[in-house]
């Protein structure tokens, strides 16, 4: 007999499923700072709430506010990107499967039990979407107008990739490796969501079969049971609810890497803004990023010592420096960093600074070690992909 609560959770998944929308849309909306930021707060299955930026499917931002809690994004508040309406959201862990065929001398088929049973390693990671910050890019780009709420940070767990690749046997001619997760299109005019990566970086032992999150399961909207985790690379690449992984012997020319998040294949990886680059390369890595937390653009605060805290990450070399200004960019003082919990994790910074009665200009800036600095001024491309600008908050204190 199905209890109450059962039922209750069968009716929000239901909910979503038919593309109703959130299983509860709460009164209230909150305004991201840009042109048409107006967005509701929603309520769905497993998450707290959230801000929506649409419904079929469902997108949701995490609100900034939550990153300042610690460097571990929880799951009931980490953002949801779908790019096709028909979701799995009810997958049975029992009878779920993953397979690995194409060029490969043992194809196989795996039971999620099989895959826990293989030796598992955990890593922290930050997840961001390629449109994170959109809303920002100016002049304004085609795409979701996301906030700075599209990312999140936490621990995984589960089996490399390499594991699986190995027991399968890669045969010598393989070129790439193609994911695709149990979500699909409604109108068959919309090519399924497949993501490829190059055989050597699918090999390199950090790629990841990701079942945990946080020492939970994943939740169903962020790929439960089996999600691709690759750390230090934009979201695109972290296939949801992944069953095939195919081994292949050419560059795969699907729609979602042959057409769609792409990059202007220049230095900067960025153009003229309001031109169109001459040629592109797939978007790979995270470029370097800084926000403070603890205080919101636009705040009042007290005059006098505060200490001023935030996160910074990169792309997978780590966080060297973070540097902060309060005088509008024009003097930088390096602020203390946080516990390592690797370098693909978010990395806390503090520093205390004096603000005298007025407003000012905050700025951050990171530096990876890499080598990597955040420019002063954005950089464009027309997707509205890799923003790192320095965010500037502006205070007033009395
Ligand atoms: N199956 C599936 N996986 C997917 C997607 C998708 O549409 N379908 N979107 C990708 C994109 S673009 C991003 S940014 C991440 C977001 O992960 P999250 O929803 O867990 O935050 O999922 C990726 N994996
Ligand atoms: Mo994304």
């Amino acid at each position: 007999m199905l209890d109450r609560r059962t039922l209750m959770k069968r009716a929000g998944w239901t909910a979503v499923a038919v593309g109703l929308g959130p299983a509860r849309a709460l009164a209230e909306t909150v305004t991201l700072p840009f042109g048409n930021g107006e967005r509701p707060l929603v309520r769905y299955p497993q998450k707290r709430p959230m801000i929506g930026l649409t419904s079929r499917p469902p997108q949701l931002e995490t609100p900034f506010a939550i990153f300042n809690d610690g460097v571990i994004t929880p799951n009931n508040a980490f953002f949801v990107r779908y790019h096709l309406a028909d979701l799995p959201l009810n997958v049975d862990p029992d009878t779920f499967t993953l397979s690995v065929t194409g060029k490969v001398d043992r194809p196989q088929k795996l039971s999620l039990k099989d895959i826990r049973k293989l030796k598992a390693v955990e890593l922290v990671a930050v997840n961001q979407c390629s449109g994170n910050s959109r809303g920002f890019v100016e002049p304004r780009v085609a795409g979701g107008q996301l906030g700075n709420g599209a990312m999140g940070n936490a621990r995984w767990r589960g089996v490399p990739l390499k594991t699986v690749l190995d027991m399968a046997g890669v045969q010598a001619t393989a070129k790439q490796v193609t994911f695709n997760g149990m979500d699909g299109p409604v109108s068959d005019k919309t090519p399924d969501f497949v993501k490829a990566l190059d055989i050597d970086h699918a090999r390199d032992g950090e790629v990841m079969l990701a079942y945990g999150m946080n020492g939970d399961d994943l939740p169903v909207l962020n790929g439960f049971p089996l999600r691709l985790v690759v750390p230090g690379y934009y979201g695109t690449y972290w296939v949801k609810h992944l069953s095939e992984i195919t081994v292949i012997d050419s560059t795969f020319d699907g729609f979602w890497m042959k057409s769609a998040y792409r990059i202007p294949d220049t230095p900067c990886n960025c153009v003229e803004p309001g031109t169109a680059p001459k040629a592109t390369i797939p978007i790979n890595r995270f470029t370097v990023r800084s926000f403070v937390t603890s205080i919101a653009d636009g705040a009042k605060v007290k005059a006098g010592r505060t200490t001023l805290k935030g996160i910074a990450f990169d792309g997978g070399s780590g966080i060297k420096e973070v540097a902060v200004s309060t005088d509008g960019g024009a003097s930088w003082t390096p602020a203390r960093l946080g516990k390592d919990l690797g370098k693909y994790s978010f990395r806390e910074w503090k520093l205390r600074v004096e603000l005298a009665a007025g407003t000012h200009e905050l700025k951050v800036r990171a530096t990876s070690n890499a080598g990597e600095v955040q420019p002063a001024e954005p950089r464009w491309n027309p997707a509205g992909y890799l923003r790192n600008v320095i965010e500037t908050v502006r205070v007033t204190a009395a």
